[in-house]
């Protein structure tokens, strides 16, 4: 017992207070990053219109939420699966755009997957006569 106040001691010392009551009040903690994926559009991709950005996420601990990210820009956030956000590609420059999709369990841990994509809305072409 005295071996074990010790120890909390010294990784309140080490962690700080906040941190170390967190971590040990909890049995059992969650320290592996959940996983994700988006799962459309597919990575290379050529966009037009309104896209339907969809990820797959998953996490022993459970999923805090999925942000939705264009570049640095939060998108949107979704909290309940299926993990989704509509992305109207009309109000951004034509080009690569990159998405990003982040990932946070119950727990804090995070992870993200990115693609790059290519923002095209030029109308057709008529089909000459
Ligand atoms: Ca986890």
């Amino acid at each position: 017992m005295r071996i074990r106040l010790r120890f909390q001691l010294l990784l309140a010392f080490l962690l700080g207070p906040s941190l170390t009551a967190g971590c040990l009040t909890s049995s059992s903690g969650d320290f592996f990053p959940p996983f994700v994926e988006i799962t459309h559009p597919q990575d290379g991709d050529t966009v037009s219109g309104v896209v339907d950005i969809s990820a797959a996420a998953s996490d022993d601990s459970g999923i805090e939420s999925v942000r939705f990210y264009l570049g640095a820009t939060l998108l949107g956030v979704d909290e309940i699966a299926p993990y989704s956000w509509l992305w109207n590609t009309a109000t951004v420059t034509p080009g690569t755009a990159q998405i990003e999709a982040r990932v946070a369990d119950t727990f804090g841990n995070t992870a993200f997957h990115r693609i790059t994509v290519t923002v095209d809305n030029t109308p057709p072409q008529a089909a000459p006569y």
